[in-house]
């Protein structure tokens, strides 16, 4: 018998959802239960263009708006091959943000021809999540907990348009299936016994069905 590889699992949601304090805590359940388990997170601020996304981000520069979409695009593909090697050495990658971020951030500018699907594109043949989980909370829930930070992004009016078009790629035929909805309005341990059991699941059916680790289609 072939070792299992690892898992890709993904967690997305507005800025304020809970997504790190969840990550952190399913990589130490993973861990405790012997697996290994590597975090990581997008934007990596750490690398080169990772500092550039980081300047934009927080106003000490200005990009365009093509641009900057290609950049977290390219901060993702940096570490595209290593997040497949540590697959196939079966260790399960967790990512905080990924290139579901990246669609609906872009998109949600309203650039004229900056669509969902023009977005997408730079993201096709990244590996594909075995699960990706929308942690879901409105923009009102997510601006009472303590109110959003001071980046670029971070105001109302933005998280409102993110949250739409998160629900129409829901809809979108290549992630449709990928994408589970958690309610990120209970409390930490509520939602985090959910995960659980949704990443349980969906580990089980990779490994059942045996498949390699896919790509973005
Ligand atoms: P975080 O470090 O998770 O707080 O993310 C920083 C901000 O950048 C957040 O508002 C979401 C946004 N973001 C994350 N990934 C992308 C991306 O690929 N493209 C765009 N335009 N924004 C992104
Ligand atoms: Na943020
Ligand atoms: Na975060």
């Amino acid at each position: 018998m072939t070792a299992r590889r690892g898992k890709l699992i993904v967690f997305e949601g507005l800025d304020r959802s809970g997504k790190s304090t969840q990550c952190d805590r399913l990589v130490a359940h993973l861990r405790n239960r012997g697996q290994r388990v590597e975090h990581l997170r997008f934007p990596d601020r750490t690398t080169p263009i990772g500092k550039m996304i980081n300047s934009y981000l927080s106003g000490g520069s200005q990009q365009e708006d093509h641009v900057i979409h290609l950049l977290f695009s390219a901060n993702r593909w940096e570490l595209a091959s290593a997040i497949s090697t540590l697959i196939n050495d079966g260790i399960t990658v967790v990512v905080d943000r990924y290139y579901y971020s990246g669609c609906v951030y872009s998109a949600a500018k309203g650039v004229v021809g900056m669509d969902l699907e023009w977005c997408r594109q730079p993201e096709v043949g990244l590996p594909r999540p075995d699960v990706c989980l929308f942690l879901d909370l409105s923009a009102e829930e997510a601006a009472k907990r303590g109110g959003f930070g001071l980046e670029r992004y971070e105001k109302k009016e933005m998280q409102d348009r993110v949250r739409e078009l998160f629900a129409e790629l829901r809809e979108h035929k290549d992630e449709a299936d990928d994408i589970v909805v958690v309610d990120a309005g209970c409390s930490v341990g509520e939602v985090e016994e959910i995960i659980h059991g949704l990443v349980d699941e969906a580990c089980s059916l990779a490994d059942r069905s045996g498949l390699p680790l896919r790509s973005v289609a």
